[in-house]
Parts: C-alpha cells; sequence; structure tokens
C-alpha cells in the first residue's frame, strides 16, 4: 500500500512538470506540432489534429484564417490554452 502510494505521488508529480514545461516552453509545442504533423507539410489537417483530443475539440476555433489546417501559431493558442 505503501508502495503504491509512493508510486502515485511520483507520477503525480511528473504529470505535473510536463504540464508546466509544455505551457511554458516554445520548443514543447513546437515539438507537439512536428510530432502531429505526420505528412511534414508545416499544417496540422483534421485527420492529424485528431490525434490530439483537446485540439481536435478546439479546431473550428484555432482554425482562425479558415483554411481547414492548423500552422504552428494557432496550433500553438490551442496547445497552451489545454
Ligand atoms: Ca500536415
Ligand atoms: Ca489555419
Amino acid at each position: 500500500m505503501k508502495k503504491l502510494l509512493a508510486l502515485l505521488a511520483a507520477s503525480g508529480l511528473a504529470l505535473g512538470a510536463l504540464a508546466q514545461t509544455a505551457a511554458a516552453d516554445p520548443t514543447a509545442v513546437q515539438a507537439a506540432f512536428t510530432k502531429a504533423d505526420a505528412n511534414g507539410d508545416g499544417k496540422l489537417s483534421r485527420d492529424e489534429a485528431a490525434k490530439l483530443p483537446k485540439i481536435a475539440a478546439m479546431f473550428e476555433q484555432l482554425d482562425r484564417n479558415k483554411d481547414g489546417a492548423l500552422d504552428l501559431a494557432e496550433f500553438s493558442a490551442g496547445y497552451t490554452a489545454a
């Protein structure tokens, strides 16, 4: 039981650190974008964004120029908010 609690505490800390890094660090946003951009054209199509549920849920709002894809700036706004 003690071991389980320690494990939960450790994973909770790790997740907290990860979330903070993602929100504060532009390179983390870039890395997530590059990873999601499966065909490497510098934009996330709706299909590519579907891998990131939070982004997919906000896709319409994030696509400010309404070209049907998210560029890094558009993605960054959603990623930071999520
Ligand atoms: Ca793409
Ligand atoms: Ca767009």
